[in-house]
Parts: C-alpha cells; structure tokens; sequence
C-alpha cells in the first residue's frame, strides 16, 4: 500500500481542496510528502513489487530514539532497523569488519558510510515489511549522501528527538545494558559527534521540509503523544490516496 505515497504529487492539484480540511499534523505531513517526488528506488532496493516507506529517526545519544521506534513498530507495524544494533551484531559475529567498528563506537566516532549502508541494505532487501524505521542513521552528510547514492531513495520523513544533553547523558549512563559506550568519557565523544556531523544532517532535512522536531523530555507514553499523530496522518493521507487510485 505504501507504493501509492509515490503518487501523491499527482494527486496534489486534484484534492487540494479536501486536504486543506485535514489538522495541521496531516497537512505537515502532506506537505512533506510532496514537496518532491520521495522515493527513486533506482538501484539497490527496487527489487519489491512495492516501494519503500522510509522514515530516518534521528536524536543524540539517548535521546529516546530506540524506544519510540519500538513503540512505532507496535502501533504502526514498521520494521525497525537500528543501525548501532547492526553494527553491534557486525562485532558480535566477528565479521571482517567486526574489530574495525568496535574500535569505531568505543571511540564515539562514525563507522564508514559504505559498512553501514551496505548492513541497512541487506536488511531492507530482506524483509517483507516496506515501512522502514532507520534509527540513528544517517550520522553525517557522508552517511546521507552514500544512501542517496547506494540505494537511490530518499527518507519520505524524519523525525528528530530533541533532548537536553544533561538528560542524554543522565539516561545513558543508567542504562546499563553493557554497552561499551555508555560511559562519560565515550558519552562526552559522542555528543560532540552528534553536534560536529549530525546536525548538519538534520538541518538539511529541516530545509527540505521533511524534518519532524519531537521534544524528547517528559515520559515515554508522552513523548509517543507527539509521534503518534505523524503516522496517523501518513495513514490517513495513505487510505485516502488509495481511495483515490481505486476510483481512477
Ligand atoms: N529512556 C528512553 N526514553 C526515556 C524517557 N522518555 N524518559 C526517561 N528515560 C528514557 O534510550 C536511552 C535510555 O533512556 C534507555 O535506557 C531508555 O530506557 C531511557 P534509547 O531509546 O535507547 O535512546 P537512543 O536514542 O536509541 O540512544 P542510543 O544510545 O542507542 O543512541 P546512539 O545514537 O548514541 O546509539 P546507536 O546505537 O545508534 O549508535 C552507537 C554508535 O554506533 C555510535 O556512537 C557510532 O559510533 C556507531 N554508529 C555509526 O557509526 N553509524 C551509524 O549509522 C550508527 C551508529
Ligand atoms: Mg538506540
């Protein structure tokens, strides 16, 4: 169903009308939807009859972007790809690049954009699903672009969850799940990563119109009050294109 997103530029001149009566969330995300064609699927995932559904989840280190995703999955029915846990199954499994990347997150820094594209790829080739989370990717305008280029998709939307660095680090470090970044000295690097390359990211994807700004303070369950919406709307906008495409 998630094909018909592709077909919402055409729709745009015929139903204007009927969106402009829909809340503002819906027509943000409309807006966003359409704003340029979303997808290309030119090379690496267009081998499914449908085309993907693309969300980036982006947000600093402990920001809450795990958790929503999995709260994202059960109500919406996602697949949740989180690229620090593909890279952690990479060390894991002792792949060839296994050491390389241990080193890599130790240090707070960015794996190479190809490594991590490539695992996202796999992933997305591999599942049934066509509505993808893609959690804490892309890190740097490196990693954007590498997608852009290996995939030839772009994100239909983006979410960033915005949250105070104190309360980052105060929720990483009582994690304790034996992460060998959760500590200060790994924490101190990675937030300085997030505000040298990821931002970059997310400004560009505000420019473009496509970025969802969530304020991550408060509980989850409120927090998940902001998010719910988004993908409601993107539902609604979904059914109704299908609607549409039926009555053609
Ligand atoms: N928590 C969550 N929500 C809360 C709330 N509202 N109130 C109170 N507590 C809350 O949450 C973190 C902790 O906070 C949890 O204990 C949770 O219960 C609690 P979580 O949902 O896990 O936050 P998240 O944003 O996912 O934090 P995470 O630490 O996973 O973010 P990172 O982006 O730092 O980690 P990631 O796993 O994505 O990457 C790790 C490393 O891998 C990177 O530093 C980098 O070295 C490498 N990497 C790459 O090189 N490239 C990539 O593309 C991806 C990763
Ligand atoms: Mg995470």
């Amino acid at each position: 169903m998630w094909r018909l997103v592709t077909s919402l530029t055409a729709l745009v001149s015929s139903s204007k009308s009927s969106i402009l009566n829909q809340p503002a969330s819906t027509l943000k995300i409309w807006k966003s939807l359409t704003t340029e064609t979303p997808i290309l699927a030119r090379h690496g995932i267009s081998t499914h009859d449908c085309t993907p559904f693309i969300t980036f989840v982006l947000g600093g280190p402990g920001s809450g972007k795990g958790t929503q995703c999995a709260k994202i999955v059960e109500t919406f029915g996602f697949k949740h790809l989180s690229a620090g846990d593909l890279l952690r199954r990479e060390i894991a499994c002792n792949s060839k690049y296994g050491s390389t990347i241990l080193n890599t997150i130790k240090e707070g820094r960015i794996v190479p954009s190809e490594v991590t594209v490539k695992l996202i790829q796999r992933e997305m080739e591999s599942s049934d699903n066509h509505k993808f989370l893609i959690d804490g990717f892309p890190r740097s305008e490196e990693n954007r672009i590498a997608f852009e280029r290996i995939m030839g998709a772009e994100p239909n939307i983006v979410l960033f969850f915005d949250c105070p660095e104190e309360e980052m680090v105060k929720r990483v470090l009582s994690r304790n799940q034996g992460r060998v970044d959760d500590n200060l000295d790994t924490m101190k690097k990675r937030l300085k990563v997030f505000e040298a390359w990821n931002l970059p990211v997310i400004n560009y994807y505000a420019e473009k119109g496509k970025l969802h700004k969530i304020s991550a303070l408060g509980t989850e369950d409120e927090i998940f009050e902001q998010v719910r919406p988004l993908f409601a709307a993107c539902e609604q906008i979904n059914s109704k294109t299908l609607l549409f495409l039926e009555g053609q």
